[in-house]
């Protein structure tokens, strides 16, 4: 026997003593779908500057290439958001045709309210009734692209706010926000999830619009079943409890999907689990838990989350920086898959606040090496996905491309 069956051996014996069995866990892990976002492959940089890398992709087509790559390494991430206009092309069958090719899909469709000089006060919430049209039909445009290319999900974030108190109209720019969306909702076939984004600040620094969930669940809410919230893990304030938002929202059935990234001072979109893997691990908890309530709709809801990866950083090299987010996030949902929760609710029955806790944390504690190593080859994907992408020539075959990319 191998070491590396021996470890796993020795793990499955300990998890079936835990009362874990793997066979459940592995189904799961293999279920598991993470959209990578084609900015992530672009330049990128802070709000200080862009920082050009060799080899990034120049156009829509060269970013699902690299999308592709991730796919191939990891086996979870077939379907690629996109930015339009930052991946505006001529002829969307075309880029969906590409995909395909490449084995991979279309997935969400973000419009992009906040690149145009026109947009300085606002785009849906702008006072010029002009401005708002032409924000409103952008939002149109995105469900057409969305209804070209088979998306079902439209993702929402809005940059509009204000900086200083009288700037603006609150009040008014929260109807004007509920009008814009309202028209996009009737825009929608049956199928289709508008998923509503929230970010605290940034760029607008003393109100925004959409700031917290409360706000993008009030308008959800508003418009209907087809509209839910969009969690971006980089977009609350500090300490704030983001897995009870997931529970809550959850609860709702008002939770359409995630932008999984990691943060330390603001939205600063790093690398998926990088310094808050406990926080990914609970927030998976959740959803676990949800996913096994009483309520079908809960269950439902649980089962149709999108996750998706809102990562994208200048320092590193953007394909192993988004496998590395990708296997962040997998390892994280295999260890929650550890979680004996009959174990839980009992503790949780006897108030026993003690082994509550122990009952959760003990899942994370697991190394889920050995687990993980057997499910990639059951599934066909190398062992170790970061060291067979930086073995290959892809890396360096992309150098080709130069420097200069596509960035936003
Ligand atoms: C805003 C945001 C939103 C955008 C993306 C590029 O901070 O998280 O999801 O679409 O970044
Ligand atoms: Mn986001
Ligand atoms: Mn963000």
């Amino acid at each position: 026997m191998s070491y590396n069956d021996r470890a796993y051996a020795l793990f499955e014996e300990r998890q079936n003593e835990r009362g874990i069995r793997l066979d459940e866990v592995k189904a799961k892990l293999k279920a598991l779908k993470v959209e990578t976002p084609s900015w992530g492959y672009g330049d990128s940089g802070t709000r200080f500057k862009v920082f050009k890398q060799a080899g990034v992709p120049r156009n829509a087509f060269e970013k699902f290439e690299d999308a592709a790559q991730v796919h191939k390494l990891t086996g979870i991430c077939p379907s690629v958001a996109i930015h339009i206009p930052w991946d505006k092309v001529d002829d969307y069958s075309k880029l969906q045709q590409h995909a395909a090719e490449l084995g991979v899909s279309i997935g969400a469709v973000n419009p992009n309210l906040f690149q145009e000089d026109e947009y300085i006060f606002g785009s849906v919430t702008n006072s010029d009734p002009a401005i708002r049209r032409k924000a409103t039909d952008h939002l149109l445009e995105c469900v057409d692209i969305a209804k070209t290319v088979g998306s079902r999900d439209l993702s929402l974030w809005f940059a509009d706010g204000s900086n200083y108190p009288g700037q603006v109209d609150i009040r008014k720019r929260k109807a004007w926000m509920l009008e814009a969306l309202t028209e996009m909702y009737r825009a929608l076939d049956p199928n289709m999830r508008m998923l509503i984004e929230y970010k605290f600040f940034e760029p607008a620094f003393y109100h925004t619009d959409l700031a917290d969930w409360g706000m993008s669940f009030n308008m959800a809410n508003k418009l209907g079943p087809q509209a839910q919230v969009l969690v971006d893990t980089g977009h609350h304030a500090q300490g704030t409890n983001v897995e009870h938002i997931v529970a809550y929202l959850l609860d709702e059935q008002k939770l359409g999907g995630f932008h999984f990234n990691s943060r330390k001072y603001a939205d600063d979109d790093l690398i998926v689990g990088a310094h808050n893997p406990y926080e990914l691990f609970l927030i998976f908890y959740q959803i676990l838990d949800a996913a096994a309530d009483a309520d079908a709709g809960v269950r439902a809801t649980a089962d149709q989350i999108a996750y998706m990866i809102d990562q994208s950083h200048a320092i590193e090299l953007k394909i192993p920086a988004m496998l590395r987010s990708v296997l962040n996030v997998q390892t994280q949902y295999a260890k929650a898959l550890l979680i004996n929760f009959d174990e839980v609710r009992d503790a949780q029955e006897k108030q026993d606040v003690l082994a509550a806790e122990q009952a959760v944390r003990e899942a994370y504690e697991q190394d889920v090496t050995p687990l993980l190593l057997a499910l990639r080859e059951e599934m066909g994907v190398p062992a170790d996905p970061m060291k067979a992408y930086l073995q290959s020539d892809y890396g360096s075959g992309i150098l080709a491309r130069g420097k200069g990319g596509a960035s936003w």
